[in-house]
């Protein structure tokens, strides 16, 4: 069945592997801190060399298709080769050198997995970003984080080459395409002609891997910076957590630009050998999943809630999928009847994971633990999660306060070391002894921990963290509005989404409101990753303000959940 990706990699070889049991990763513990961590030579390299010795069994370690009939399935011998020749391109071709940054802006394509594990290799600092980014999103993380890389497709590249004069740093851009781009090395063949030969950095855990752009409450995304300390935790986590077994067939559905992926389509399968299972997905489609976990032997699931709500939406007649043993989920709130629902028509639990781009995987339902409906489970170690109030003070079990997690004595391992270039940041979410993540829960006398939202104007819709300004900013660029206020919104489908509150300017006033509705979500959409556009519109002839002429969008959000 294997098709060698557009003939350009090699087909995997025919390995010696029988299947043996009792074949385990290296293991470290909870509050284990080696000095030098590096997943590839750490992890990766390790199941190579357990392929090469017979024993790992035959399955293999990544299992791409698309609705095209196409597929591509790679050993971790295969990847340990391919992956060196990225690391061999991105230091010889390119230039790049161990702490350089790198931004990688790709769909579900198998380079991406090329280009993050050639990375670690090198030391270079990958920064995943969606592919529903637009030239200006792709603007402010080439300038604000000095990218000296980039790697894209063809549908990106005119919107990269339309900024990047005004990106001095960059200095390579790295198309991933079946055809040339003038100004554009050509990945594919690069990958084809390098050499296999390559030898890992001696990275130190606490040295930098990878920078996320999170989105906050005033002005544009920050860069959570993480070192090599994340895939430790995510091996612990895969361990613990998801329990995988080499014979696991993992699907995480996270787009390849989010911490999710990171942790769930990179780190946690690979920590345990297990297949790790990717569906091209160009547009989401319900259908099309549960088509695939009945078409495909995939053990376990990792996806946002809304994922499983519109797949129950779609009143499917069997969901009783052959080989799914488990599933995750993760991003957003998942309500009880949600988890009801999926128990009823699947005959199987969904088990809540919560973190952030900040913090990746930090309390779960571990698999095999009592399950409590609606809490997102325990924290997992060596965090140390409290409810706290904004002074930092640990609050009494079942008391509303943030979700804090420990970072005196000292930082727990996998939590961001800071926000690149913004210690006032930085400085902002430390809170007496925690990491103060912002966001409202309580905790019972168990340690079970109830999400209860955002404790600010950050908007969570279907998994994605939207800050308002970005999307004022968007739609003040719109002839027609004068002024707005951007606030989260219950919506049945995908938990909540953004609401704009639009003061329209006196001519465009008697225009046609549904029509002018549509434009303007166009504009956003144009102008912006498209995630962010105002699912809702409501215009207004003026907005709440304190005496100082702040819009108080607090009051525009209680008034939106009916609180008010
Ligand atoms: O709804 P519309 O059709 O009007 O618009 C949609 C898309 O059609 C459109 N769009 C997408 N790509 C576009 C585009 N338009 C123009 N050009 C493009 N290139 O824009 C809208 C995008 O909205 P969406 O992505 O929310 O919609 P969709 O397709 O219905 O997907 C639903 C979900 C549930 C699959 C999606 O929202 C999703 O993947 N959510 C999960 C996000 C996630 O993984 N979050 C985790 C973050 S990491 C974290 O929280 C830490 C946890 C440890």
């Amino acid at each position: 069945i294997h098709k060698a990706f557009h003939g350009l990699y090699p087909a995997p070889q025919q390995l010696r592997c029988q299947a043996l049991s009792g074949v385990e990763a290296p293991r470290w513990n909870d509050h284990d801190r080696p000095e030098e961590f590096n997943f590839a030579s750490h992890i990766l390299d390790y199941w190579t060399q357990m392929e090469k010795e017979g024993k790992k069994g035959p399955e293999p370690a990544f299992w791409w298709v698309n609705s095209q009939g196409d597929e591509v399935k790679w050993s971790f011998s295969d990847l340990t080769d391919l992956t060196r020749r990225a690391a061999n391109v991105f230091t010889q071709t390119c230039g790049l050198q161990q702490g350089d940054n790198l931004a990688l802006i790709l769909p579900r394509v198998p380079e991406w997995w090329l280009v993050t594990i050639g990375c670690l290799r090198t030391g270079v600092v990958f920064i995943p970003g969606t592919s529903q980014l637009k030239a200006k999103d792709i603007l402010y993380r080439l300038q604000m984080s000095g990218a000296k890389a980039i790697v894209t497709t063809d549908t990106l590249a005119p919107e990269v080459d339309s900024v990047a004069s005004e990106c001095p740093a960059l200095k390579a851009k790295l198309l991933v395409s079946d055809h040339s781009h003038e100004g554009w090395l050509d990945f594919r063949s690069l990958i084809k002609s390098a050499s296999p030969d390559h030898t890992c950095i001696k990275s130190k855990t606490e040295d930098p891997m990878v920078i996320f752009f999170t989105s906050g409450t005033t002005g544009y995304p920050k860069m959570a910076k993480h070192s090599h300390g994340l895939a430790l935790r995510s091996c612990l986590l895969s361990w613990k957590l998801l329990q995988l077994k080499t014979s696991d067939v993992l699907w995480c559905l996270s787009d390849p630009g989010w911490i999710l992926a990171i942790v769930g389509c990179l780190l946690e399968p690979w920590a345990s050998g297990c297949t790790l299972f990717v569906h091209r997905l160009t547009q989401f489609d319900p259908k099309v999943i549960v088509q695939v976990l009945f078409k495909y032997p995939i053990t376990q699931t990792i996806a946002a809630p809304g994922v499983y709500r519109m797949i129950l939406q779609q009143k499917f007649t069997n969901l009783r999928f052959p080989t799914l043993e488990h599933c995750s989920t993760g991003g957003e709130a998942l309500l009880p009847e949600e988890l009801e629902q999926w128990r009823k028509h699947t005959g199987l639990l969904l088990h809540e994971v919560y973190g952030q781009s900040e913090t990746g995987i930090t309390c779960g339902v571990l698999r095999g633990m009592k399950l409590k409906l609606g809490s997102m489970g325990k924290t997992i170690s060596p965090f140390d999660i409290q409810i706290i109030d904004d002074k930092g003070h640990i609050l009494p079990p079942n008391t509303e306060g943030y979700i804090g997690i420990r970072i005196k004595p000292s930082r727990p391992t996998g939590l961001f070391m800071y926000y690149e270039n913004n210690p006032e940041k930085t400085a902002e979410v430390e809170c007496g002894d925690f990491y103060n993540t912002g966001d409202r829960a309580t905790m019972d006398e168990e340690g079970y921990i109830w999400f209860l939202g955002r404790g600010d104007d950050v908007i969570n819709a279907s998994g994605y963290r939207i800050g308002p300004v970005e999307v004022e900013n968007a739609l003040a660029e719109h002839p027609a509005v004068a002024e707005s206020a951007v606030v989260s919104s219950p919506d049945s489908t995908r938990g909540e989404v953004v609401k704009a509150f639009i003061v329209l300017n006196s001519q465009f006033l008697s225009h046609d409101k549904e029509q002018l509705i549509k434009e303007l979500q166009q504009h956003v959409k144009s102008v912006t990753a498209p995630y962010k556009y105002p699912r809702k519109v409501e215009f207004v002839t003026e907005l709440p303000k304190t005496i100082t002429g702040k819009i108080k969008r607090k009051e525009l959000r209680k008034k939106e959940f009916g609180q008010m």
